[in-house]
């Protein structure tokens, strides 16, 4: 079984059987990002909230499939060992779609981001992928070009991804712009605004929004039916109970990048720098906060894929 869905693509993957039989099925998969497990959180919190997810993507009603880069090859789904050995191992890289050749060429392990797990997700047939924050424009993108691949990415994806929106460490305002000039569909899921991770809302409006999950499936499917081969992007807002206030976490941003200037903070790095500095500065608050957003989208995530799935079955019969 693993061996005919992995003849798809000339890359090895590897499916854990419980995914493989999922999508020989026709059943719902959300393909879930490493980066969060190897650079999100410190261990162990890191893989309780692995493995939080997992539960929360079943919940949902799907199959979790965790990806990640080991030995040369895409793991498309892990074990709680995986799991545990990603969590575990100091110093694991970050890989965005750039370096996914060089780290599966060279061997050794790898954490995906929202960018690679797309590239990864679309060779293994999984048309759904969770992650609690997307990357985006930066602040200072206009001198700095620091724009996340995960936008490029969007562009060359058929892969529908379902966030929470992203962290205000970006800028909101020219991430949309961005997204709506690369031709990417953003879907609200019952809510007027684009999310702000752990707050609620961005400020921003949503091009759309949608409040029904079938018809969010119908317009992923014509998205693609029209002969687009990119992403769809799917917004859906924390809880109310688990929201942090706005301008307190906008003070800690503020202070937040000035210091990452000082210090001479460049590319990649950026991302991880300026989070672990707004969770210093909201005494864990945001760490917390953090956390049930993760597991929030991946129930979502899980419930939209279903939805998808069930819409496909029905196209197909
Ligand atoms: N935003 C978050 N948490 C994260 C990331 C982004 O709120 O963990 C991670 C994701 O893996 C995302 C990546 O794909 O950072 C984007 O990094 P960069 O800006 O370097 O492209
Ligand atoms: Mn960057």
């Amino acid at each position: 079984m693993t061996a005919q869905l992995g003849a798809r693509s000339p890359v090895p993957l590897v499916f854990t059987d419980e995914v493989a039989a999922a999508l020989t099925a026709g059943d719902p998969v959300v393909a879930l990002e490493s980066n969060v497990i190897t650079h999100g959180l410190p261990y162990p919190d890191n893989a309780a909230t692995a493995r939080k997810v997992e539960q929360a993507v079943r919940a949902g009603g799907a199959v979790p499939a965790t990806l990640g880069i080991d030995d040369g090859r895409i793991l498309v789904g892990m074990t709680d060992e995986d799991i545990e050995r990603f969590a575990a191992t100091p110093g694991i890289p970050k890989v965005s779609s750039r370096d996914l050749p060089v780290v599966l060429a060279s061997g050794g392990m790898g954490a995906t981001t929202v960018a690679s797990s797309l590239v990864a997700a679309e060779l293994a047939g999984i048309a759904f992928f969770a992650s609690a924050g997307i990357g985006g424009v930066h602040r200072g993108a206009e001198t700095s070009m620091d724009i996340s691949s995960d936008l490029i990415q969007f562009t060359r994806s058929k892969v529908a991804v379902v966030c929470a929106g992203a962290k205000k460490i970006l800028d909101l305002g020219l991430t949309m712009e961005f997204l709506e000039t690369y031709c990417v569909p953003v879907i609200s899921y019952g809510f007027d605004d684009f999310p702000a991770f752990y707050c609620r809302s961005s400020g921003l409006r949503a091009p759309h929004r949608l409040d029904d999950a079938a018809l969010i499936a119908r317009a992923v499917e014509t998205h693609w039916q029209l002969g687009n081969d990119g992403a769809v992007l799917l917004t859906s807002p924390t809880r109310e109970e688990d929201a942090i206030d706005g301008e307190e976490v906008e003070a800690a941003i503020v202070r937040a990048l000035a210091d990452a200037e000082r210090d001479g903070v460049r590319g990649g790095a950026v991302t991880k720098y300026v989070m672990r500095a707004v969770d210093r500065a909201t005494e864990g608050k945001s760490a917390r906060a953090n956390m049930a957003v993760v597991v929030h989208t991946a129930e979502v995530g899980a419930r939209l894929a279903a939805a998808h799935a069930e819409y496909r079955r029905q196209e197909n019969r």
